[in-house]
């Protein structure tokens, strides 16, 4: 065999050890990431929305309701309506941020989802999200998968009543994300992400055990938590804030707005147990 390797055509070889590297299990390093159903452990998916809607079509009402900027007017830099969350209809929710001009007055215009309204909360379990952030081109557009409880007991310190759970929030602060925990202080972890604006879709996930918080991006993780973790019913939320977080930049910067509109698209959200 060894004979044979060598007076093997060189081309031939090459081949070989491509397809023998292609088998590598890591995530690419451009392009789209999916690992599909995950159900180790026996979980099994208990709640999702593939977004496979008509295009144009609303959010399913039985999932989610609108955020409403918890009844603020703005909520940060954006006016919350109903019109800027709907699907492409190739199987994606699209959120979209845009800038609106009556009789001189400008107006950021934005969407975003939770499963509050509808009631579809969780305790524990193995939550994700597949989504592409390369159309979010402005700076001061915030985009987040996070699961929240509650009124104020995300922040009352009691684990039993919830926390606020970052499991990915991107602000174009170059090519970082970040998970974090909010419980009345805060923890966080910023993860390096080099092909975030890569033009694919990519993957969040947290594992939600009695004791510990997994974060994986792209099937990697890149933090474990066991400091204060919720034992609380949490619902979900899909936001795209804008907002001038982290000094990333503001949407009202000079320049900054004419790149607007801007889309994130999500492909799925999936919970397991
Ligand atoms: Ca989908």
């Amino acid at each position: 065999m060894y004979y044979n390797i060598l007076s093997m055509n060189k081309s031939i070889f090459i081949v070989i050890l491509l397809l023998f590297f292609s088998c590598d299990k890591k995530p690419p390093l451009h392009g789209d990431y999916d690992e599909g159903n995950l159900d180790d452990n026996g979980r099994q998916m208990i709640w999702n929305d593939e977004f496979s809607g008509a295009a144009g079509s609303l959010p399913d009402p039985i999932k989610w309701s609108f955020f409403d900027g918890w009844g603020n007017v703005p909520y940060r830099d954006a006016i919350y309506t109903t019109d800027d969350a709907y699907m492409d209809g190739q199987g994606h929710l699209v959120i979209r941020a845009r800038k609106e001009v009556t009789n001189s007055v400008t107006n950021y215009k934005t969407s975003s989802l939770w499963t509050r309204v509808t009631k579809n909360d969780f305790k524990y379990g193995y939550f994700k999200c597949r989504f592409k952030c390369s159309e979010l081109q402005a700076k001061g557009l915030w985009v987040a998968f996070w699961l929240f409880a509650e009124g104020s007991a995300p922040y009352d310190g009691n684990m039993n009543t919830g926390t606020e759970i970052d499991i990915f929030e991107y602000a174009y602060m170059n090519n970082w994300m970040q998970g974090a925990v909010h419980w009345g202080s805060s923890a966080s972890m910023p993860y390096e992400t080099s092909n975030i604006r890569d033009g694919g879709f990519h993957t969040v996930a947290l594992e939600w055990k009695e004791n510990e918080l997994i974060f994986y991006y792209d099937g990697i993780q890149f933090w474990r938590y066991t400091d204060n973790v919720s034992k609380g019913n949490q619902y979900i939320m899909l936001t795209l804030e804008i907002e001038d977080v982290w000094g990333a930049g503001s949407i009202s910067d000079p320049g900054n707005s004419a790149l607007l509109p801007d889309y994130w698209y999500v492909d799925y959200v999936r919970v397991y147990q």
